[in-house]
């Protein structure tokens, strides 16, 4: 079955670029760059990676965000990504990036959007895989950087398919962003949040009403809302779940229990994703074998996450067609 899933084609749909730079390419960025990094080495940096909740991660996943400068750095992060994706049979990729992180630091939006479109151009020719770039929002800032980073990306909207909301869930509701995801839907941007991973159920029933996302990032706690969980069934409402970033995070303590498999069974159109790779320890084939291995599936259903997530990517309908 393992040779099974290292061979199944891959759709990840619930991917920060940020995320998945691993110690060692963040240790060569730091030198090139002349940050100081208070870790001895790559080593001692992973085992930095312990994490009690969301925030206790995000700290550090800022942190390590300082040490991308310039467009090359970028670019090197993107195609470092993307060979992973390679090797795990990875065929689509949608990708999450924060500008945020970067502006409020210097970095202009520019230097970011370009090195990762260029990456993701070598990707689709060298690599075969095809992608889209999703711009997220940090919810812990205000709604008017918001506004000001949504101008930004719409400079930029031949390269990004839609907007995201990411960073703390606790207190910062969607109703907070629902102005600011309008004038975006108005622009002709998708829309996806993260909602129901730390926050409560009320957050993935607010993210489709006043956000009007086409998917939900995580919604693993859409079962404590039994009327909403029947209508994500009846919608069809792509769930982008991330296994081992909810282990990590302790959404859930262990992998048996989590709910991935209970939903899929319910006819919840669940997909897998690794979210931050280099910090929860594994990319898509990763977590295609910790569910498996918690909780034993058939061919069928492991082939199932990938069907769901062609569904509900943003790839044409003409290549969806392809695909069947
Ligand atoms: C994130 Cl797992 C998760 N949740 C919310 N925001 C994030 N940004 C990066 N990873
Ligand atoms: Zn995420």
């Amino acid at each position: 079955m393992n040779a099974f899933i290292q061979g199944l084609p891959k759709v990840e749909l619930h991917l920060h670029i940020e995320g998945s730079l691993e110690p060692e390419l963040l240790f060569e960025l730091a030198q090139r760059n002349n940050i100081d990094i208070p870790y001895q080495s790559p080593q001692a940096l992973r085992k930095a990676y312990e994490f009690e909740d969301l925030q206790s991660f995000l700290d550090i996943y800022y942190q390590g965000a300082n040490a991308l400068i310039t467009e090359q750095d970028f670019y090197d992060l993107t195609w470092a990504y993307l060979e992973k994706s390679k090797a795990d049979n990875v065929i689509h990729t949608e990708i999450f990036f924060d500008p945020q992180t970067h502006t409020e630091r210097g970095i202009h939006f520019d230097t970011v959007i370009n090195g990762i479109y260029r990456a993701m151009e070598d990707g689709r020719e060298k690599l075969g895989i095809t992608s889209q770039i999703i711009a997220c929002f940090l919810r812990h800032l205000s709604e008017q950087s918001a506004i000001e980073t949504l101008q930004s990306i719409l400079k930029h909207q031949d390269k990004i398919i839609g907007v995201g909301l990411d960073s703390s869930e606790q207190g910062h509701p969607p109703e907070k962003f629902k102005r600011v995801f309008q004038q975006a839907r108005e622009a002709g941007l998708l829309t996806v949040a993260h909602a129901g991973e730390e926050g409560p159920a009320q957050n993935i029933v607010d993210a489709v009403e006043m956000l009007g996302v086409s998917r939900v990032d995580h919604g693993v706690r859409c079962v404590e809302d039994p009327q909403l969980l029947d209508a994500l069934i009846a919608s069809k409402m792509p769930l982008t779940v991330c296994p081992l970033s909810n282990i990590k995070l302790c959404v859930f303590d262990e992998m048996v229990q989590h709910n991935i498999a209970d939903l899929l069974r319910k006819g919840v159109a669940v997909t897998i994703n690794s979210d931050d790779p280099a910090y929860f320890g594994g990319y898509m084939t990763d977590n295609f074998l910790a569910v498996n291995q918690a909780h034993p599936m058939s061919k069928r259903e492991l082939a199932q996450f990938t069907i769901n997530a062609i569904n509900g990517s943003f790839i044409s309908d003409e290549l969806k067609a392809n695909y069947r």
